[in-house]
This record gives structure tokens, sequence and C-alpha cells, in this order.
């Protein structure tokens, strides 16, 4: 079988397609926080699992995260993340009550969507815009300073926090720490961003984010 899911699933709950290690994490993230009945479902995109029929028939995109819901597919974080802090309101994982305030935070999560995600995949996945070695090398070599420009837009922009929308924990944080955790081994240094930094440690020691790595590293028996 392709698509593997973890243990306790039925049919009836919603779907969470993950591949362990991507951005998928930040859905993952905000179905824990958000306390939902979920199945998690690996795929393998490393094995090309994403690019074969009974993957693209879910998400044409080939890509994760991937939510199936009882109404069909969602996919693209900020997408997911709003759907499920509507969803699970009394979480308050997003400002749903401030039409302002929702904004700004689906502005911030876009911009890791549309910005930061695009400048981190130049160093592994430039073959999605160049094939000439030398352009290949170029665009990873700009990565880190891309990548320095965006963080510290994010940095200036954060509040007192604790969080990235304040006082709350919200998808923002679930988001921001996903893409921060990238910063490494794209050779930028997190503490240059403190604000990031901290809010990163601090999703660190939420017990949603233990979870979802257990069940990331949990070994699934082998493809059928
Ligand atoms: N804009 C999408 C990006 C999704 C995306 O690119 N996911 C990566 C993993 S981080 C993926 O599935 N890549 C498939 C591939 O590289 O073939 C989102 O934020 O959901």
């Amino acid at each position: 079988m392709l698509l593997q899911a973890n243990e306790g699933s039925t049919s009836m709950m919603m779907k969470l397609y993950y591949t362990v290690g991507t951005c998928a994490l930040a859905a993952h993230l905000a179905l824990e926080e958000a306390g939902a009945d979920y199945e998690a479902v690996r795929v393998d995109i490393r094995n090309g699992e994403n690019l074969k029929p009974e993957f693209l028939a879910i998400n044409p995109k080939g890509a994760v995260p991937v939510l199936v819901t009882e109404r069909g597919v969602l996919t693209e974080n900020p997408a997911i993340l709003a759907y499920i802090a509507q969803r699970f309101p009394d979480k308050r994982l997003l400002p749903l009550d401030d039409p302002f305030d929702y904004a700004k935070a689906l502005a911030f999560n876009s911009y890791l969507c549309s910005t930061i995600h695009p400048h981190h995949s130049h160093r592994l996945r430039g073959k999605r815009w160049a094939e000439d070695p030398a352009a290949l090398t170029e665009m990873a070599r700009m990565v880190p300073q891309n990548l320095t420009k965006c963080f510290s837009l994010i940095e200036a922009g954060l509040g007192a926090g604790p969080w990235v929308l304040g006082e709350q924990f919200s998808v923002c944080d679930a988001y921001l720490f996903t893409v921060a955790n990238w910063l490494e081994g794209d050779a930028v240094d997190a503490r240059q961003f403190p604000k990031v930094h901290t809010i990163r440690e601090r999703v660190r020691m939420r017990p949603s984010l233990q979870h979802v790595l257990s069940i990331w590293r949990a070994v699934q028996p082998p493809a059928s």
C-alpha cells in the first residue's frame, strides 16, 4: 500500500497527508493544538510517492500538506491553518472576531508560504526554476542572504510576544516554528533573530510538538 495511516484511524475522520521533515508540520501541529480527531497519513516524497496516481488523485499539485475534510480537499498551509482555526474556534488559534487582526495573521502566514518557503526551496529544489548548473549554484548561493532579509523583516514586525500575535498562541506560531527550523540548514543563524528564536524554543516545549514528533518518528510498517 502506498499510503500508511497511524494507528487508531477511521474513515470518518479528517485526514492529514504529511511527509516527515516538511512544511506539513505546521498543519499537523495545528490539528494537535485544536484537539482535532484526524488520521495522519504518511507520504514519502523522497521516494516519489507524491507523484504516484493514488496521491495525485487527492492533490494534483503533488505536494503536502493535504487536509481531507468531509467537504473535500484543502491544500496550501495558510488555507489549512485558517480552516483549522475556524473549525475549532474555542481554541483561539486565530483572532476570528476581529477582521483586521485576522487579516494581519493571514498576511503573516501568506508571507511564510509565498516568499520564505520558495526562497528556502532555491537551495535544494532549484530545478523547479532553472536547469543551467551555474544558475542552480547561484540560486543556492543567494538563499542565506534572502532568508536573512526575510527573517529580519519578521523579527522587526514581532511585538512583545510571547507569541507572534501577542498573548495567545496561534497557528502563526506553528507555521513560524516550521519554517524557522530550516534556518540552520540554510546556513542562517537563527540567534540573530531573538524573538523568532524565542518563539521557536517555546513551541519546542509544547506537548503538541512532542506528539507530532512521536508520530513522525514512529516506524511505519513496510508497504505491501
Ligand atoms: N505552498 C504549499 C507548498 C507545499 C510544498 O511545496 N510542500 C512540499 C514539502 S515542504 C512538497 O510536498 N514538495 C513535493 C516535492 O518537492 O516534490 C504549502 O504551503 O502548502
